[in-house]
């Protein structure tokens, strides 16, 4: 705190010059108090007033005028015991003054545009072209000609070979949609192309269809090509999947045995689909241009383990079209399941129902001809060589003789 003094000497009262003393004494005085409080701008007010009233009494002819000269000096010595007095007291600690945030800077809200821009297309960098001719085929039973007497006339080996034939509902109305009559295999440098054929009537494919790879001929199938309701004759990948067995319990503890009801999981993994691919050309479906009632499948064989070789069939399911159930026989009880056979105490179908499989091929595959579910009554296959492409040549023109009566 800064001591003030006043010095101010009342002996000394020699008008004129004792008015100056004065002067220079509330003079020092004031510089005093404005050196202990520099920013308190009203001192600074009051003191231009008293300077005015001390020159006002110096100069106004009133040089004597003691009584002024007294009640100026009475004044400021109030003013300063009071300010002595808050100078005595303790002192605030002044305050850091706080820190300015820094606000973000503002930027301009995007147009909702966003969401009016179409989504990207997939970009394929091949397309599938079609098949030529078939390397390996498979027959299955047709069950149209028995279809009004509503009932499959063989071909159902529900708890015995995983063989289905159950072209109905569960009224037994014929369901053509799933009625396979056979499939073939074929393959170029790019696909491998499986097609699966109907009776040429059926126009709506209102159900899934799949083909079914075993690699390592064991019976139980390793991956399942499934398309779902496919409804145009153009190539897409669109409703078109690729499941796996990852733990390899497709088919339960027996391979070709009904298991139920100790069914797995069934196919369990996703390789493959229009909204998670790594490889956008991978499978392909479409309706077959080129046959009415008929599906067909392209796929590359970059996801199959071993490559293009393997045991296939195929299905066709408007009923369960649920691959993690598979095989349905390890999943549900004959005699719930129900069968297509009229001799069957099993008869009419039940929560097994409009669907269709074969049996197996290989293709480019070893065999012996006993393998889990393979066609044939046991005997070596044909391991799928390519047909001869037989083109058409232009036959020799014969002459026609005409004959005369
Ligand atoms: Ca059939
Ligand atoms: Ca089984
Ligand atoms: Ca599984």
């Amino acid at each position: 705190m800064k001591q003030v003094n006043f010095l101010y000497n009342k002996g000394n009262r020699k008008h004129s010059n004792a008015n100056l003393a004065i002067l220079w004494q509330f003079t020092q005085i004031w510089m005093d108090i404005m050196q202990t409080n520099q920013t308190n701008t009203w001192l600074l007010a009051i003191w231009v007033l008293l300077l005015s009233l001390m020159i006002t009494a110096c100069t106004n002819g009133r040089p004597n005028d003691e009584a002024a000269i007294d009640a100026t000096r009475a004044l400021i010595e109030t003013y300063v015991a009071g300010t002595q007095t808050a100078n005595a007291l303790p002192q605030d600690t002044p305050t850091a003054r706080p820190t300015r945030t820094e606000l973000p800077t503002w930027t301009p809200k995007p147009a909702a545009t966003a969401e009016l821009v179409a989504p990207t297309a997939i970009q394929h960098l091949v397309v599938p072209v079609g098949p030529g001719l078939a390397w390996s085929e498979i027959a299955d039973t047709f069950s149209g000609n028995t279809a009004a007497e509503k009932r499959a006339p063989e071909g159902d080996l529900y708890t015995s070979q995983q063989l289905l034939e159950r072209p109905f509902n569960q009224a037994m109305a014929y369901v053509p949609q799933v009625d396979i009559r056979g499939a073939e295999l074929a393959k170029d440098n790019q696909f491998i192309y499986v097609t699966i054929n109907l009776d040429q009537v059926v126009q709506q494919f209102d159900a899934s269809y799949g083909v079914e790879l075993d690699v390592d001929a064991d019976g139980r199938g390793d991956y399942l090509v499934w398309a779902v309701q496919p409804d145009s004759d153009l190539w897409t990948i669109d409703k078109v999947f690729i499941y796996t067995d990852t733990n390899h319990d497709v088919g339960g503890a027996n391979v070709l045995a009904s298991d139920a009801p100790n069914g797995g999981d069934g196919f369990d993994g996703l390789l493959f689909s229009a909204s998670q691919f790594d490889d956008p050309d991978l499978a392909w479906a479409r309706i077959n241009p080129d046959r009415g009632g008929s599906i067909q499948f392209a796929f590359k064989d970059s996801f199959i383990e071993g490559g293009a070789s393997f045991f296939w069939r195929v299905w066709a399911d408007a009923g369960l079209q649920n691959p993690a159930a598979f095989y349905y026989h390890d999943f549900y009880e004959f005699s719930h399941a129900g069968s297509p056979l009229a001799d069957s105490e099993a008869y009419p179908l039940g929560t097994v129902f409009a669907l269709d499989n074969t049996c197996r091929m290989p293709f480019q595959i070893a065999n012996d001809g006993f393998e889990p579910g393979l066609c044939g009554n046991g005997g070596m296959l044909p391991t799928s060589t390519p047909a001869p492409d037989v083109s058409l040549t232009k036959l020799p023109v014969i002459p026609t003789i005409k004959l005369t009566p």
